[in-house]
């Protein structure tokens, strides 16, 4: 197996301080909590940002006021930004990160029901999206709700919009999407090709279980305040480093080393 990829999405769009008071806002908060992640073994930052306000922002310049921070901060992370941004956030509100020319960047390969909201990615904003990647020389990662978003997903790959290594994200538990069942992961392992990169981004309490056997599986495990603030039933994590560190201690005991963000690198064909 290779080296385990432990991404932390430390911050979202969605959460607000007053959901969670240790939820990371201004740019000095976002690399102090990037640095904790990092120190305990992430190699990938999912980054969101937010305005002066609090408030999410697909603004170039509020993520590179956040990116400078985190590098300010020590931590060589790995920095993948958002371009799924809010729901209904527009397409070219989402580009925004695009052109600061990130290494790595998530993209959203279908729509979904989000909670009480619909999360919208037509064909046109995907291929979009997969276009400016290719402008602004930005990697993918798709982030897959549902499993048809794995064959939008090949669909890009067919175009030549996204070419191997591929990356994948499954996304499971968000209300009204894919059930974060171990049925619905490995099926999930099954339809996409061979030696692919997949991560599992398990939402709500279901982060630890499904993140333990991508340990197993392996695969990459996602953790962070985006997906889950709680460190156990009714205990609220304090520090997004508190849920890195955990999934690197399951790893330490299943006798897989976690990647370094080099690793990470080369493993998920970054900068080539
Ligand atoms: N905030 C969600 C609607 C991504 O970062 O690409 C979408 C999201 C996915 O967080
Ligand atoms: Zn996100």
């Amino acid at each position: 197996m290779d080296k385990l990829i432990i991404t932390a999405a430390i911050q979202g769009a969605e959460l607000t301080k007053k959901d969670m008071p240790h939820l990371p806002v201004s740019p000095f908060e976002v690399a102090e909590e990037a640095r904790r992640a990092c120190n305990e073994g992430a190699a990938v930052i999912h980054l969101h940002a937010r305005d002066k306000n609090g408030n999410p922002s697909q603004s170039a310049q509020d993520y590179e006021e956040s990116i400078e921070a985190i590098r300010a901060s020590g931590c060589r992370a790995i920095i993948q930004v958002s371009t799924g941004g809010a729901v209904g956030m527009t397409a070219e509100e989402r580009i925004g990160p695009l052109t600061l020319r990130p290494e790595y960047a998530t993209l959203n390969t279908g729509s979904v029901n989000f909670g009480r909201d619909v999360f919208v990615n037509s064909p046109d904003v995907i291929e979009g999206l997969a276009k400016a990647m290719n402008q602004y020389g930005v990697k993918p990662e798709f982030e897959i709700f549902e499993e048809g978003h794995v064959h939008n997903a090949m669909a890009l790959v067919k175009l030549g919009l996204v070419a191997a290594p591929l990356n994948f994200d499954f996304v499971l538990g968000v209300p009204g999407a894919m059930a974060p069942t171990a049925r619905n992961l490995v099926h999930l392992v099954e339809t996409i090709p061979a030696q692919t990169n997949w991560t599992v981004a398990g939402i709500g309490r279901h982060e630890l279980p499904l993140g333990g056997m991508a340990v197993f599986m392996g695969g990459n495990v996602r953790v962070g305040f985006e997906d889950n603030i709680y460190f156990s039933k009714g205990v609220v994590a304090t520090s997004n480093g508190e849920l890195v560190a955990r999934i690197a201690r399951i790893a330490k005991e299943a006798g897989r080393d976690i990647a370094s963000p080099e690793e990470a690198r080369r493993i998920l064909g970054l900068g080539a």
